[in-house]
């Protein structure tokens, strides 16, 4: 079972599109970054318990960040960043990754708790500008 799941992943995770970001199941989510978004921006919904492979490849000009958490994280982190100043690298932890321009950084998610959650950067400026992508998980 757990392999026919994964072959099912494989499979279909690797047309990534805004199409299939809209589908349930396992899969895999490609993510382009931007100065400064998300491509696609288009909301996700993922079963509570599922397990995400996102990839995100940064082709804009600056340094980008996603940290997938619920709008408390979010905002946490967003205060923790404004702190800081000037655009740093944070380090990557199992929720978060750091991309530099040019870079591609995958990060495997797992949705433990249903609600709202959402992928964000929090380079200075970048969060108020609606580098974000919604995630529902139900
Ligand atoms: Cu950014």
């Amino acid at each position: 079972m757990y392999l026919l799941v994964v072959v099912a992943a494989v499979l279909f995770g690797s047309a990534s599109s805004p199409a299939t970001a809209q589908s349930l199941g396992p899969r895999k989510v490609t993510f382009i970054l931007v100065d400064n978004a998300y491509q696609p921006k288009t909301s996700l919904k993922v079963r509570r318990g599922e397990t995400v492979t996102f990839t995100f490849l940064n082709k804009g000009k600056v340094l980008h960040e996603a940290l997938i958490g619920t709008l408390a994280v979010q905002l946490a982190h967003e205060k923790e960043m404004a702190g800081m100043g000037a655009a740093m690298a944070m380090k990557d932890e199992s929720d978060r990754v750091t991309v530099k321009v040019g870079q591609r950084k995958t990060l495997i998610f797992k949705f433990v708790k249903p609600g709202a959650y959402q992928i964000a950067c929090h380079q200075p400026k970048h969060y108020e500008l609606g580098m974000k992508v919604a995630i529902q998980v139900i």
